[in-house]
């Protein structure tokens, strides 16, 4: 044994991960620990995919519901959608065979707001949480478990599970003692919820450790594997040209006087783009920086090592393999400047708007009147979800969306007559960047914003295509105020579809 399991109480239910996996049954619903590629169990879900595919190969029913905090990795979504045995996902994924088996219609998936999944859960709404399988980085004496790299939904799937499966993964470094803040009072449904009292990004205000009920505690797992982990992308003309226009955008709110020096609590959306903001904080003039997020990428390390960030909230890391290795040896000291909170804290609305935070979110494309998709590809594929965007954007003091102006090589303008879905509405998108600049929609009613989206966020070869678009549609439309052809509106989509590419 790792040494990592101190309680005698937990040491007699170590077992192998297929003894494990083989206790659970057909229909069953698991919560799984995991957050962005971290904290996810390693040796668990690969087992019961192996035990789905024996049983698949003779004929037998064995399907399960996958909840989880937010993404996972290969190990957990690639394997156990790869047998066809999901038959329900939520809430936010971005593994490819996950996404096949979501737009194959083999299971069926729900993207749900990741503030509202705890809530959710706790009412029941997606039936009953028959076993949650969590990872952690040490069992204490007394029981308590020591989170591992994200925290996300596992206070409340320890809470309400029926029983409950444990991998103590001794790769994760004992030094993140320290770093989590679980809050349990929150877990409260109406009408007995309490106010959140976080007033700054760096605020503790639980306790280290999660708890559990050990006669719960079916099977205890030990591994050592390390976490997802993905590489990021070196960073392209786009990714840099569209973090200059976000942070000239900043530095003119401060010249405005309508943010602080150091601007207020920074949130930014996982990927190439949002590394390239933080990358392009590195080397601006802001200091003493804070960021209340999500998810902990390399660039926030980095501006956290330069001290230009002086504390960063957020629910999970999700690190490049060099990031984590640096994290893995200097947790302790990282523990000083990181808070890591459950996910209906980290994304909670009511710390997100009392604290006015930043909010820099991807999106597949807008449309002339500010309506953002984040998820769906030409009206019915599931990309990713709309992970913790939608709690940062209606939520945040500045919603911001970046994209790069095209995707697929210059065949889809990502700005649109129309949206093929809606994300998040023209109410709550308040700045569109792409790299041909920035269009700040504050103030303005929807024509004034098209005019805005078109001049300077729209590339070239689709500027003229959307003027047309806006004068047929401003001739055709039964009211001015905003505008459309039905018939034409979703047409580029429609000519994409039929053609491969929206230039007509
Ligand atoms: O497809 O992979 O087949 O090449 O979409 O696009 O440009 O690589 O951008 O990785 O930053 O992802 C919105 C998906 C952007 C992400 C989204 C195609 C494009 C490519 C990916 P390929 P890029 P990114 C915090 C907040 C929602 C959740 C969120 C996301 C693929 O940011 O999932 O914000 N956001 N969470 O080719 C058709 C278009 C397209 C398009 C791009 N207009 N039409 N395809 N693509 N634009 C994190 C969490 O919540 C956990």
């Amino acid at each position: 044994m790792s040494g990592r399991i101190r309680s005698e109480a937990f040491k007699s239910k170590v077992m192998s991960a297929h003894e494990a996996a083989a206790l659970v049954e057909n229909g069953w619903n698991i919560g799984f620990s995991g957050f962005t590629g971290s904290g996810y169990p390693k040796a668990f879900p690969e087992a019961l995919a192996a035990i789905i595919d024996a049983a698949h190969s003779k004929g037998e029913e064995l399907r399960v519901g996958v909840w989880t905090g937010a993404s996972t990795a290969p190990e957990l979504d690639g394997a156990l959608a790869r047998t066809g045995g999901i038959s329900y996902r939520a809430p936010y994924q971005s593994d490819p065979e996950m996404r096949t088996a979501i737009n194959k219609g083999v299971s069926y998936y729900q993207d749900i707001h990741l503030s509202h999944m705890g809530p959710q859960v706790s009412q029941g709404f997606l039936g009953k949480l028959n076993v949650a399988v969590i990872e952690v980085t040490a069992i204490n004496e007394d029981g308590d478990l020591i989170p591992s790299s994200s925290v996300g939904m596992n206070r409340t799937y320890l809470d309400y599970a029926d029983k409950v499966i444990l991998e103590v993964n001794g790769w994760q470094s004992e030094g993140l003692y320290g770093m989590h803040d679980i809050y349990y009072p929150i877990g409260a449904l109406p009408p007995n919820r309490v106010p959140l009292p976080i007033q700054a990004a760096g605020d503790r205000i639980g306790g280290k450790v999660l708890k559990v009920d050990p006669d719960k505690v079916i099977a205890i797992i030990e591994t050592n594997a390390p976490d997802r982990n993905t590489p990021f992308k070196l960073l392209d003309d786009d990714s840099r040209a569209i973090a200059n226009n976000l942070l000239d955008f900043l530095g003119n709110e401060v010249k405005q006087g309508r943010m602080p020096k150091n601007l207020l609590p920074l949130q930014s959306g996982v990927g190439n783009i949002a590394n390239a903001v933080l990358a392009g904080l590195l080397d601006g003039p802001f200091e003493n920086l804070t960021s209340y997020t999500e998810v902990i990428q390399d660039g926030m390390v980095d501006l956290l090592d330069s001290g230009k960030l002086t504390v960063a909230s957020a629910t999970a890391f999700s690190l490049s393999p060099k990031a984590a290795e640096k994290m893995n040896d200097n947790a302790s000291h990282y523990a000083k400047k990181i808070v890591l909170r459950p996910q209906d804290v980290s994304n909670h609305p009511e710390a997100i708007r009392r604290m006015g935070v930043i909010a820099c979110n991807g999106m597949i494309e807008a449309d002339i009147y500010g309506n953002v998709n984040s998820t769906h590809v030409m009206g019915s594929r599931m990309q990713n979800g709309i992970g913790g965007s939608g709690d940062f954007t209606r939520n945040g003091w500045v919603s911001s969306f970046v994209t790069p102006s095209t995707a697929k090589g210059g065949a889809i303008s990502c700005i649109v007559p129309m949206v093929n879905h809606v994300d998040h509405t023209e109410h709550d998108v308040q700045v569109i960047i792409t790299e041909q600049g920035l269009a700040d929609l504050r103030g303005m009613a929807p024509r004034q914003r098209a005019k805005l989206i078109i001049d300077n966020c729209a590339h070239p070869d689709f500027k003229e295509p959307l003027r047309e678009y806006v004068k047929l549609a401003e001739k055709k439309a039964n009211g001015m105020h905003t505008p459309h052809d039905l018939a034409t509106a979703l047409g580029w989509h429609v000519r994409f579809l039929e053609t491969g590419t929206m230039v007509q």
